[in-house]
C-alpha cells in the first residue's frame, strides 16, 4: 500500500541510457475490494492529461470501482499518476452529476426531457438560420471529447450551418504548439517520442512543469536521472518547480526569466549556440530554410543584453547554451509558460530553431515535444472542431476545401473558408457584440477558464444570447444557460483518442451514464437529425450513428494526410498497448517519430499553413510562400523581442503568472470529487517570494487582495519560493464546486478566488491562444489568517521555508498500491514502440500526398 498524494512519482525503476524503460503497475480499488472482486477490466486510458496513460477500468456491480495502469502500453508502462488514481472513476460515481436537461423557465434552470430541450435549441438555431444565416451561430468545444465527436460536430458546424465560428478551448490549451510546428515543420503533428527520454542526454523544458501536469512522463524522466548515464535538465519558469530542483541536482541550469521575456532568453541562446560554433550546417544545408535572416534576427541578443532584459544571470545563460551545445542527443519539452506567454507562437518556435539548428530531430533521443495539455486536445485539432480543418487542411488551400467538399458530398461553397476560423476570444466578442445569437459550449467551463472573467460573464448572462451548455456537471457555465444538456463522461462511452506523441486509444465503455443523460456524439447526431441537415444528394450529411461509425468516417477523411488513421480499427485499438499515427499500408504499426528522413510537411500542396508574420500575425499568400521554395524543407523563424503589453509599474508592480497544482485538474469537475485530491488542494492561494513577501509584511497564510482593472481575487498567501517581482495564482477554483458540495461563492458578490478575474483579455498575433499568463496587479495585505495557505507541499507551491507548513499527504478515500515491479515483467514483456522511422512516417508525398 503507499499514499500516492505524498509520494506523487511513486517509487523509483532506474533506466539507463538505451535502456527500456521497466513495467510498474500501479492499482487503486475502491476501499476493501481486491481484484478478485472486480467482474471484468474494460481497456481505456486516462482523460486527465495529454499523456494519456493506458488504463483498465475496474467494473464490480455496474458500477467503477478502480482503474489499473495497463502494464503493455507504451506510454506509461502500467504506471499512473495521482489524477489517474484517485479522479478517474469519481465523476462517474459523483451524486452531482447532471441526469436530465434542463432549460431556462421563468429565469429558472428546471428539468425537462429531451425532446423539449433540443426542440428548444432547433427552433433557435433555424429563426437565427432565416434572419441572420450562418454566421450567427458560434460553437465552443474542447480538448476532452473524443475523436468521433469532434470529428461530427466539425462537419455540423462547417457544412450543415456553414459558420466560421468554431473553436475550442484547445485554443486556450494547445493553439500555440499547433501554430509553432505548422511555421516550423509546415503541419501539425509532434516530431518527437517519448522514447526520446530513454535516448537523450539533455532534457530541456521550457515553461512546462512536466512533475506536476504529466506526472507519469516526469516518473520516466526521474527513473532515468537515477539510472546511469543520467542526462542533464534545463528548466526555464520563473517558478522554482520540481523540474528546476532536477535541473539543479543534475548539474543543469534553472533559468528564471520575467515572465513574457521567453523569446528575449531563447534568441539569445540562439544567438550564443551560434557564436560557439554549435552549429550542424550538414543537416541546415539538406533540409533548413532561413538560416541568414534567422541569424541577424538575433544578433541584438548578445549573453548581456539577453540577461539584462530577463533579469537572470550572464553566467546561467552561457552555460545554459554550452550543455545545449554539446549535447549529443536533445529533448526539448515546451507548455504554458512559453504557449500562454508574451508572443508565445514566436517564442515556441524558437525551440524548433535550436532543435534544426543542431540537427536534432527524427531520431533517437532528439525531439521536440511541442506538448499538449489536455487529453484530447490532439484530436480537436485533427478532426478540426476547433479552428482547424479536419486532416490539418489548410482553410487558404482551394484543393483542400475541394477534398473535403467531396468526401462531405457537398458545395464546396457552404464550407467557409474565406478567412482563418475565428479564434475563442473573437468568438465571445462578437457574441458580446449581439452578431453570434447562439452559442453552443460543449466540454468546457469557460465561466472560470478564459480570460478576464467579469467581461466573460457579462456576454454568457446576454439577454439576446442563446446559451447551449453541455457537460456532465452544472457548472459555473451551465448557470447562464438558456439549455443545459446532461452528458456522459469517462467510461460512460465508447471512442477514440489520441495523446501528446500521436499514440492512439481506444477508451471503453464500461458503465451507462447515469439517469438520462447522454454521449456527446449522440446529442450531436440527434441535432443534425432534427436539424434535417443534407447534402448535395439529398441524403443525410452525416452517414454514421455510432461511434465506430464515425472514426471510420473520420479515417477517411485523415487518409493520405500527416495524421493518416486509415490503418486502424477499433478491433485493433481496443486492449492494445497504444499505436502512434500515421498508420497506414505502408506502417501498420504506426511510427515512432516523424520527419526521420529530413524531409518536412511544407510541400505547398502538403502544408497546414502558408505560414505568419511571427510579430504581427499577418498571413503570407501562397505566391509567397510558394516564393520562399522550401520544397519539404524546415523553416528557422526569427523575430524580435518586444516588451510585453502590461510589465510591472508603480501602480502594478508585480507580474502575474497562473497555472496548475498536481492534484487538481482545472476547474475541478474531475477531481473536486475526490476526497484524496480535494484534501490535498482544497481551495485557492496565491505565491509570493519571500522577498516580496517581507516587503509586504505578509506571512504565511496571511490574507492577501490580488488586483488590477479588471478584477481582483483575495485568497492566502503561500510564501513560496518563486522569483521575485512575481505572483503564481492557481487558476482551478472558481465561485462553486461543481463536482463536490464544497463552498459556493456568488459571482460579483465579494473578491473572487479564480485567477482569470486579473488576466487580460489579450492573445498571440499567430496561434490567438489568450495570454493566459500575463498581466500584472498590486498586492495588499488585509488580515492574518487561519493557519498556513491550502498549498500543497509536496511539489512547486512547496513553502520556501522547509518544515514550517504540515506536510500533504494522502487522506483514506482508498487504497492506492504498486503492485510490485519486480514480479510484473517476468509476466508481461515490457512494451516496444514501433521502432518505425521510415518512409511513411515524415512527409513524402506517399504519407502526405493529396488526401481527400
Ligand atoms: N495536475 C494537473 N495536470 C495537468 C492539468 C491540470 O489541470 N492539473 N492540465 C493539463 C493541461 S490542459 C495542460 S495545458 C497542462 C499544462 O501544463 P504546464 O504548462 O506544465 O502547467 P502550468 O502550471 O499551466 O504552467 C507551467 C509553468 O509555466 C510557468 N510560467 C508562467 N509564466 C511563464 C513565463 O512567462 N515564462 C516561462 N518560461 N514560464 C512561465 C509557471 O511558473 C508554471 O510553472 O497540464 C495538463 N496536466
Ligand atoms: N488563468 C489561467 N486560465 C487558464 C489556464 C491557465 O493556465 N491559467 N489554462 C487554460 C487551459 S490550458 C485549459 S485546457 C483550460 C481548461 O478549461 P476548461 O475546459 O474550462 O476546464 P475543465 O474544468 O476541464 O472543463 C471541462 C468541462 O467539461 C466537462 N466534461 C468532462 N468530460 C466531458 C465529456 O466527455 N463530455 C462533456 N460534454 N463534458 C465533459 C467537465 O465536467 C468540465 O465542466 O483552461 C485554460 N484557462
Ligand atoms: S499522467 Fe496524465 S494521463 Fe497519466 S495517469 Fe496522470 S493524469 Fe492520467
Ligand atoms: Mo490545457
Amino acid at each position: 500500500m503507499s499514499d500516492r498524494i505524498a509520494s506523487v512519482w511513486g517509487p523509483r525503476t532506474p533506466t539507463a541510457r538505451d535502456g527500456r524503460w521497466p513495467v510498474r503497475v500501479d492499482v487503486r480499488l475502491d476501499l476493501g475490494l481486491t481484484e478478485a472482486d472486480v467482474e471484468h477490466w474494460v481497456p481505456s486510458a486516462c482523460v486527465l492529461c495529454s499523456n494519456g496513460c493506458g488504463a483498465d477500468i475496474a467494473v464490480r456491480d455496474g458500477r467503477m470501482v478502480g482503474v489499473r495502469g495497463r502494464a503493455t502500453d507504451v506510454v506509461n508502462h502500467g504506471r499512473l499518476g495521482p489524477k489517474g488514481l484517485h479522479a478517474s472513476c469519481r465523476a462517474a460515481n459523483s451524486d452531482r452529476r447532471l441526469t436530465r436537461p434542463l432549460v431556462r423557465r421563468g429565469g429558472e434552470l428546471v428539468e425537462t426531457g429531451w425532446d423539449t430541450a433540443m426542440e428548444r435549441i432547433v427552433e433557435r438555431s433555424r429563426y437565427l438560420l432565416e434572419r441572420h444565416g450562418p454566421s450567427s451561430h458560434g460553437f465552443y468545444g474542447s480538448g476532452q471529447m473524443m475523436a468521433e465527436e469532434y470529428y461530427t460536430w466539425g462537419v455540423i458546424a462547417k457544412a450543415g450551418i456553414g459558420t466560421n465560428h468554431m473553436d475550442g478551448n484547445t485554443r486556450l490549451c494547445t493553439a500555440t504548439a499547433a501554430a509553432a510546428m505548422k511555421e516550423s515543420f509546415g503541419s501539425d503533428g509532434q516530431p518527437g517520442s517519448y522514447t526520446d527520454v530513454e535516448s537523450c542526454d539533455v532534457i530541456a523544458l521550457y515553461g512546462h512543469n512536466m512533475a506536476e501536469t504529466q506526472t507519469v512522463l516526469w516518473a520516466r524522466v526521474l527513473d532515468r536521472l537515477e539510472g546511469p548515464n543520467p542526462p542533464t535538465v534545463i528548466a526555464v519558469d520563473p517558478r522554482s518547480t520540481p523540474v528546476a530542483d532536477a535541473a539543479r541536482r543534475t548539474g543543469g541550469v534553472h533559468l528564471a526569466p520575467l515572465p513574457g521575456t521567453n523569446l528575449a532568453l531563447l534568441n539569445g541562446m540562439v544567438r550564443a549556440l551560434v557564436a560557439g560554433g554549435y552549429v550542424d550546417h550538414g543537416y541546415l544545408d539538406a533540409h533548413v530554410h532561413g538560416y541568414d535572416d534567422l541569424v541577424a534576427a538575433v544578433e541584438p541578443y548578445t549573453p548581456e543584453e539577453t540577461a539584462r532584459i530577463c533579469d537572470v544571470d550572464v553566467a546561467d545563460v552561457v552555460r545554459a547554451v554550452e550543455v545545449i551545445g554539446r549535447a549529443e542527443r536533445l529533448l526539448s519539452t515546451v507548455l504554458q509558460g512559453f504557449y500562454q506567454s508574451h508572443q508565445a507562437t514566436a517564442s515556441s518556435c524558437a525551440v524548433n530553431n535550436i532543435h534544426l539548428l543542431r540537427g536534432m530531430l527524427g531520431r533517437p533521443g532528439c525531439g521536440v515535444l511541442q506538448m499538449n495539455g489536455q487529453p484530447t486536445a490532439q484530436n480537436a485539432r485533427e478532426a478540426g472542431s476547433n479552428g482547424d480543418l479536419p486532416g490539418f487542411r489548410n482553410w487558404d488551400n482551394p484543393a483542400h476545401i475541394d477534398q473535403l467538399a467531396a468526401l462531405w458530398n457537398v458545395d464546396r461553397d457552404v464550407i467557409p473558408h474565406d478567412g482563418p476560423p475565428t479564434d475563442a476570444l473573437e468568438i465571445f466578442r462578437l457574441a458580446e457584440a449581439g452578431d453570434i445569437g447562439l452559442l453552443w459550449i460543449a466540454a468546457t467551463n469557460p465561466a472560470v477558464s478564459l480570460p478576464q472573467l467579469p467581461r466573460i460573464r457579462e456576454i454568457l448572462d446576454r439577454e439576446e444570447l442563446f446559451v447551449v451548455v453541455q457537460d456532465g456537471f452544472l457548472t459555473e457555465t451551465a448557470r447562464y444557460a438558456d439549455v443545459v444538456l446532461p452528458a456522459a463522461m469517462w467510461g460512460e462511452r465508447e471512442g477514440v483518442f489520441t495523446n501528446v506523441n500521436r499514440t492512439v486509444h481506444h477508451a471503453g465503455k464500461a458503465v451507462d451514464p447515469p439517469g438520462e443523460a447522454r454521449p456527446d456524439l449522440d446529442i450531436f447526431l440527434d441535432y443534425a437529425r432534427r436539424m434535417d441537415f443534407r447534402d448535395r444528394d439529398g441524403q443525410p450529411l452525416l452517414g454514421w450513428d455510432t461511434a465506430e461509425g464515425a472514426f471510420e468516417a473520420w479515417k477517411e477523411c485523415s487518409r493520405g494526410r500527416l495524421c493518416d488513421y486509415s490503418g486502424l480499427s477499433y478491433e485493433r485499438l481496443s486492449g492494445s498497448g497504444g499505436i502512434p499515427w500515421p498508420v497506414t499500408e505502408a506502417t501498420p504499426d504506426g511510427c515512432d517519430r516523424l520527419y526521420a528522413d529530413g524531409v518536412f510537411a511544407t510541400g505547398a500542396d502538403v502544408c497546414e499553413t502558408y505560414g505568419h508574420d511571427l510579430s504581427t500575425g499577418a498571413g503570407l499568400s501562397r505566391e509567397e510562400y510558394l516564393a520562399l521554395g522550401l520544397e519539404g524543407r524546415a523553416r528557422l523563424r526569427g523575430c524580435a523581442y518586444t516588451p510585453a503589453a502590461e510589465v510591472p509599474d508603480d501602480e502594478h508592480p508585480f507580474a502575474v503568472i497562473t497555472g496548475r497544482t498536481v492534484y487538481q485538474f482545472h476547474t475541478r469537475t474531475k477531481t473536486g470529487g475526490s476526497g484524496a485530491l480535494h484534501a490535498a488542494a482544497p481551495d485557492a492561494w496565491a505565491e509570493l517570494s519571500v522577498d516580496d513577501a517581507r516587503r509586504l509584511g505578509v506571512a504565511e497564510g496571511d490574507i492577501v487582495r490580488i488586483g488590477n482593472d479588471r478584477g481582483s481575487v483575495e485568497v492566502p498567501a503561500r510564501v513560496g519560493r518563486g522569483r521575485p517581482g512575481v505572483v503564481f495564482v492557481p487558476f482551478h477554483y472558481g465561485y462553486e464546486d461543481a463536482a463536490s458540495s464544497g463552498d459556493r461563492r456568488s459571482p460579483g458578490t465579494g473578491p473572487g478566488r479564480a485567477a482569470n478575474e486579473l488576466t487580460p483579455y489579450d492573445k498571440d498575433p499567430v496561434s490567438k491562444q489568450p495570454l493566459l499568463k500575463a498581466g500584472t496587479a498590486r498586492v495588499t495585505r488585509v488580515r492574518t489568517g487561519d493557519g498556513p495557505a491550502p498549498a500543497p507541499t509536496t511539489a512547486a507551491s512547496a513553502p520556501a521555508r522547509r518544515g514550517s507548513v504540515r506536510p500533504t499527504r494522502g487522506r483514506d478515500d482508498g487504497t492506492t498500491w504498486e503492485r510490485a515491479s519486480d514480479v510484473v515483467p517476468r509476466r508481461v514483456p515490457t512494451p516496444e514502440h514501433t521502432p518505425n522511422t521510415g518512409p511513411g512516417c515524415g512527409a513524402r508525398p506517399s504519407a502526405a500526398g493529396s488526401g481527400g
